[in-house]
C-alpha cells in the first residue's frame, strides 16, 4: 500500500492522538482533514458499532458559522429547506444547492440562535460560497470556521455511555434536537445525530485543548461497554442510504435526483439561490434518481469511480458506492438510475473490476 504524506495542510484534529492510539489502520481527507475510516477491519469495525458503542472523530465535519442580525435570512438563501418554522435547539438535514439547483453540500443545520446557526458541512468547500454571497448581497452577517470539532457516539449503547459522561439528562434529547451540556466547566452542543442508522450523539466539541480530556473521559467511562474507536463505516451508511458528497452526488445533481426532495420546500423557501431553477425541475420531476441495489455474486473491490451500470448493453446509470454487506448476505451500493429503469426489482447489469455482475434495484434501503 502506498501511504499518504503529511503536511500542515492536511489537518490532524483535537482527536487525533486518540484515533492513533487505538490503532488507526487507514484515513481519508475530508474537508482537508483526517477522518478515519478503519480500526480494526471495515467488517470488524461494522459488527462492533451494531453491537456495542463506538467513539467517532468527525472533527473534519467542519462548522460554519454564521453570526449577526442577517443570519436567518443568509441561511434561507443557502437552501431550498423552509426554514421559517424551524427552532432554537433543532438540526434540520439541508441540501444546500448554487443558482442552478445543483447540489454544493448536504450539511446539517444547527440553530443555536436566531442570530446564530452551525453549518456542519460534508465534504466540499462550501465556506467560500456563503462569505461569496453574505457580502454579494450585502448580508449582515460573520462567516467563519470555528474552533469546533464533532465528536459522535453511535451505536445501541451511545446512550448509557453518554449518560455516564454528562448525565441522565442527555436521554431527553430528541432525534435531531440538541441541548447544552457541561464538561469540564465548559458548555458543549449535544445533538442526537449522526452519520449511522445505529442511533448516538454528536459532541460539538468547542476548544481544542479538551478534546482529548473528553476523548479520555468517554474511553474511561465505557470500559465496561467494549467502547472502541470507530469511523463512519461504508457498509453500514449503504445499508441506511446515508448519501456521501462527492461520492454520490456532485452539483451536476438536483436534490430531487438525490432523492433529497423529502428536504425541500422550494415554493416557500423565499430567497434561495436555486429557487426559480429547482421550481422548472421539481415541476417536471427528475429524469434519474438515486436507488439503493443490490449486486450479486461474492463481495465487490472498492468503488473507486463509476461503475456504469447497463439495460440491454445500454447504459443507464451508475454505481457510486458499494460494499459486501454480512447482514443481508449480498452486495450493497447506492447508485443513480434513468427513470427508464428505476422501478424496484428491475434487473441490471453493472460492470465492475471484478466482471460484469447482475444488480437489482430495490424498493428501500436496508436499514
Ligand atoms: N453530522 C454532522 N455533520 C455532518 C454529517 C453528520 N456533515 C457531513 C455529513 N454528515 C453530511 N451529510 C449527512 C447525511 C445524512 C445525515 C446527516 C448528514 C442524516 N440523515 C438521516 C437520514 O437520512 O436518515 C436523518 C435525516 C433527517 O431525517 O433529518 O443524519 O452526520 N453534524
Amino acid at each position: 500500500m502506498t501511504q499518504l504524506s503529511h503536511s500542515r495542510r492536511l489537518r490532524r484534529t483535537p482527536f487525533s492522538k486518540g484515533v492513533e492510539d487505538f490503532g488507526v489502520k487507514s484515513y481519508t481527507v475530508y474537508n482537508h482533514m483526517l477522518l478515519p475510516t478503519v480500526f480494526r477491519s471495515v467488517e470488524e469495525d461494522y459488527h462492533h458499532l451494531k453491537q456495542a458503542v463506538q467513539i467517532w472523530d468527525v472533527s473534519c465535519e467542519r462548522q460554519i458559522e454564521l453570526r449577526g442580525p442577517d443570519a436567518s435570512r443568509l441561511m434561507q438563501h443557502l437552501t431550498p429547506r423552509d426554514l421559517r418554522s424551524m427552532q432554537v435547539g433543532q438540526c434540520y438535514y439541508v441540501p444546500i444547492v448554487d443558482e442552478t439547483g445543483g447540489m454544493l453540500n448536504d450539511p446539517v443545520a444547527v440553530k443555536l440562535a436566531d442570530d446564530r446557526w452551525w453549518i456542519s458541512i460534508a465534504d466540499s468547500d462550501l465556506l467560500y460560497w456563503v462569505k461569496g454571497l453574505a457580502y454579494g448581497e450585502r448580508l449582515d452577517v460573520l462567516v467563519d470556521e470555528p474552533d469546533v470539532s464533532p465528536l459522535a457516539v453511535q451505536g445501541p449503547l451511545a446512550e448509557d455511555l453518554m449518560a455516564d459522561v454528562f448525565g441522565d439528562a442527555v436521554r431527553n434529547i430528541r432525534f435531531f434536537r440538541f441541548g447544552t451540556f457541561d464538561f469540564q466547566g465548559r458548555n458543549l452542543v449535544i445533538a442526537r445525530s449522526g452519520y449511522s442508522k445505529q442511533g448516538g450523539f454528536e459532541i460539538y466539541v468547542e476548544g481544542s485543548d479538551i478534546g482529548m480530556p473528553l476523548w479520555n473521559a468517554l474511553v474511561e467511562a465505557g470500559k465496561s461497554m467494549d467502547v472502541h474507536a470507530g469511523c463512519p463505516n461504508l457498509i453500514e451508511r449503504i445499508e441506511g442510504g446515508l448519501l456521501s458528497y462527492g461520492n454520490d452526488m456532485t452539483d451536476d445533481n438536483t436534490p430531487h435526483e438525490c432523492g433529497l426532495g423529502k428536504f425541500c420546500n422550494t415554493q416557500a423557501a423565499i430567497g434561495c439561490v436555486g429557487r426559480d431553477a429547482l421550481l422548472r425541475v421539481a415541476k417536471e420531476g427528475p429524469v434519474q434518481q438515486l436507488r439503493p441495489i443490490s449486486i450479486e455474486g461474492d463481495a465487490v473491490s472498492v468503488c473507486k469511480e463509476f461503475w456504469p451500470l447497463l439495460s440491454d448493453g445500454k447504459r443507464v446509470g451508475r454505481i457510486s458506492s458499494a460494499a459486501w454487506s454480512p447482514d443481508f448476505n449480498t452486495n450493497v451500493a447506492i447508485g443513480m438510475v434513468r427513470m427508464t429503469n428505476w422501478d424496484a426489482g428491475t434487473k441490471l447489469h453493472v460492470e465492475t473490476p471484478d466482471g460484469l455482475r447482475t444488480a437489482t434495484v430495490q424498493p428501500k434501503f436496508w436499514i
